[in-house]
């Protein structure tokens, strides 16, 4: 469970108790369904597709949409969703991520009522699994420079190109393709057995090694013109919205996997006896150990801030970029800090925070770098486009 004695702001007091009651529920998911796998997962690199189905018996899929089979929580709720999931493993929380923030809000946002009722109840049972590709091989952070074309043919449209590093590639069953037709992006829903669509999982990672990472290839696929994203607007803005969401969302899920760390090298700390004190005890570990809390304070009460807003409906994009950097930096070098404490014993499997920083090197570069997010946020306070 979340060790409420690492709570040094009282963020559970500010919940109400729905929130509570989601967190506490997720927690006993992670502790008594994630924890005793991921390790055996993390190693054998596979993902732990036995994990789908309670998830969305919990209503962890899509939860924040109205209808179609979905919770209907609120911000708070999905972030607590996020922290706790990515206490267990950042490949849980990331596979949670694409499915809801990826995929179920585009559908649920810019599709079609006859897309969202084909899509969004299987997707929040977990029956049907959904991908996001916007990234291409020869550069993420500029996702404008796209080569994938969606060109009309009649009444369809054909789709050609390739989307790499795709969480959720290799089992899904719907791809959300961002793709340049003649007007500029737009997003289009390919399903698998698509003549022309193929998948193929990336292999020998070593992050986010429980997580379904893959390509996406589509020669001359044929997609009908039902199958193309009719609310979203030409350009980036419809894929930059699924993003602000499930950054936000990130931004709440590191807390939990530095919470795990922090977890960790406190139980260690306190055991281990050198120079005839237990390390915990020497100012230098200690110190140590509150600039840890504090990383994760700070982190925490600006995630439930921006939570708060995102419920009032005037969150911005910029301010997610902060989080999300923020947040971000806190869990990795939280999770780096606690794996030297550890010594020798930190590069084990048996503990958590080799694991954890080795996923929050992909949690830091995906979803707009830590570069890019202080760029996001330089260009709003500079008003200067330095991309
Ligand atoms: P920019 O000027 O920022 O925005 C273009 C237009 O879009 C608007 N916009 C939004 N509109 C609605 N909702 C939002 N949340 C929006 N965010 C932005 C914006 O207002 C603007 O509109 P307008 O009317 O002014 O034109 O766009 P830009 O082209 O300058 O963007 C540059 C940059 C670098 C920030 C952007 O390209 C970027 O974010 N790059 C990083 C790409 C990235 O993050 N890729 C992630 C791929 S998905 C992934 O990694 C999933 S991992 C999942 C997991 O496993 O958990
Ligand atoms: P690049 O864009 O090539 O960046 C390389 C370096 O250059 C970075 O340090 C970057 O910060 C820096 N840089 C770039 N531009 C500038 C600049 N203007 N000034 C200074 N520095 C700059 N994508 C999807 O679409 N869907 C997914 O589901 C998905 N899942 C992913 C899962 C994993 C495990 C990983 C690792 C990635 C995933 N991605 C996904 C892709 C991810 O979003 C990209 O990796 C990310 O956006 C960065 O793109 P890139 O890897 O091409 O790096």
């Amino acid at each position: 469970m979340t060790n409420e004695g690492l709570d040094i702001v009282g963020i559970n007091d500010e919940l109400q108790d729905e929130e509570r009651l989601v967190r506490d529920s997720v927690a006993r998911f992670v502790d008594a369904e994630v924890l005793p796998v991921i390790g055996r997962h993390f190693a054998d690199h596979s993902f732990p597709k036995d994990l789908i189905a309670p998830m969305a018996r919990l209503g962890l899929l899509g939860s924040s949409i109205d209808g179609y089979g979905c919770a209907g929580l609120n911000a708070v709720s999905y972030g607590l969703i996020c922290q706790e999931l990515e206490r267990g493993d950042s490949a849980i929380r990331s596979f949670v991520s694409v499915q809801s923030s990826l995929c179920m809000y585009p559908i649920f946002t810019y599709g079609s009522e006859a897309q969202k009722l084909q899509w969004l109840p299987g997707m929040a049972k977990g029956e049907l699994i959904g991908c996001f590709g916007l990234t291409e091989s020869h550069g993420g952070s500029d996702p404008l420079n796209m080569n994938t074309t969606a060109r009309r043919r009649g009444g369809d449209w054909v789709i050609n190109g390739s989307k790499m590093w795709i969480t959720n590639a290799p089992i899904a069953d719907v791809a959300i393709v961002w793709a340049l037709t003649e007007e500029g992006v737009r997003g289009f829903l390919l399903e698998r057995g698509m003549p022309g669509f193929t998948t193929q999982e990336i292999e020998r990672k070593f992050s986010l090694r429980a997580s379904a990472t893959g390509a996406l290839f589509f020669d001359n696929v044929v997609v009908p013109e039902a199958n193309l994203l009719p609310g979203s607007s030409v350009g980036l803005k419809a894929p930059l919205s699924c993003l602000t969401q499930a950054r936000f969302g990130i931004s709440w899920g590191v807390l939990g996997a530095a919470q795990a760390c922090l977890d960790e090298a406190l139980r260690y700390t306190k055991e281990r006896v050198m120079f005839g004190r237990s390390l915990a005890a020497t100012q230098a570990v200690q110190i140590r150990l509150a600039e840890m809390a504090r990383k994760i304070a700070v982190g925490q009460t600006l995630s439930l801030q921006l939570a708060r807003r995102k419920d009032r409906g005037i969150l911005t994009p910029v301010q997610v970029s902060l989080a999300k950097w923020n947040n971000c930096r806190a869990a990795i070098d939280v999770a780096r800090d606690a794996r030297d404490l550890l010594g020798g014993a930190g590069i084990l499997a048996e503990y958590a925070p080799i694991r954890h920083a080795l996923n929050l090197e992909s949690v830091i570069t995906y979803e707009g770098t830590e570069t890019v997010h202080q760029l996001s946020l330089a260009r709003a306070l500079t008003g200067l486009n330095a991309f």
